[in-house]
C-alpha cells in the first residue's frame, strides 16, 4: 500500500513539474481526470467567481463524464481555475507562491487550470474518468486560504 501511493505521488510530483516547468499542458491522463474533447462534452456546468468563492462549491459528476466549464469571474481580481487532487493542488499552491515571491504572476492555458481576468468568462474542457473526490481551487496567493476551493465528487458510472 505504502508501495503504490508513493508511485502515485511521485507520478503526480512529475507530473506537476513537467507542466509547471515546461508549461506543457497535460495531454494524458492523471490520478483525477484528463483533457476533455468538445465533441465529448456531456454537460454544461457553469461556475461564478464572486467574493473569492465558487459558486457552486460543490459539483457532482459521475465517472465518464465530460465537462465542459464556463467559467465567470464577477470579482475585479483575477482568479484561476484548477481542477487537479488534494496533492497536485498543494504542490501548485506552493509553486505559485515562490513564483509570486519572484515576482512572477503565473497564468494558465494548461488543460486542467485556466486563469480567468477580472470581469472575464474563461473554458475549460475535462473528462473525470476516475472516482473520487477532487478539488477546484484558486492557488493565487492567499485565495485557496480565504476559501476560493470547490469539492468535486466524481461517483460511479452512469
Ligand atoms: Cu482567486
Amino acid at each position: 500500500m505504502k508501495d503504490i501511493l508513493t508511485v502515485l505521488i511521485t507520478g503526480t510530483l512529475l507530473l506537476f513539474q513537467v507542466s509547471a516547468g515546461a508549461h506543457e499542458p497535460i495531454t494524458g491522463p492523471t490520478p483525477f481526470g484528463e483533457p476533455g474533447k468538445p465533441s465529448q462534452v456531456d454537460r454544461v456546468i457553469k461556475v461564478d467567481m464572486k467574493s473569492m468563492r465558487f459558486d457552486p462549491n460543490r459539483i457532482k459528476v459521475s465517472t465518464g463524464e465530460t465537462i465542459r466549464f464556463v467559467i465567470t469571474n464577477s470579482d475585479p481580481i483575477d482568479h484561476e481555475f484548477v481542477i487537479g487532487d488534494a496533492a497536485f493542488q498543494d504542490l501548485h499552491r506552493k509553486e505559485m507562491v515562490q513564483m509570486a515571491q519572484m515576482g512572477h504572476v503565473m497564468t494558465h492555458v494548461d488543460s486542467n487550470a485556466v486563469t480567468v481576468g477580472a470581469g472575464q468568462t474563461g473554458k475549460l474542457i475535462w473528462t473525470f474518468s476516475r472516482e473520487g473526490r477532487f478539488e477546484i481551487d484558486c492557488n493565487i496567493e492567499g485565495h485557496f486560504e480565504a476559501g476560493m476551493s470547490a469539492i468535486v465528487d466524481v461517483g460511479p458510472a452512469n
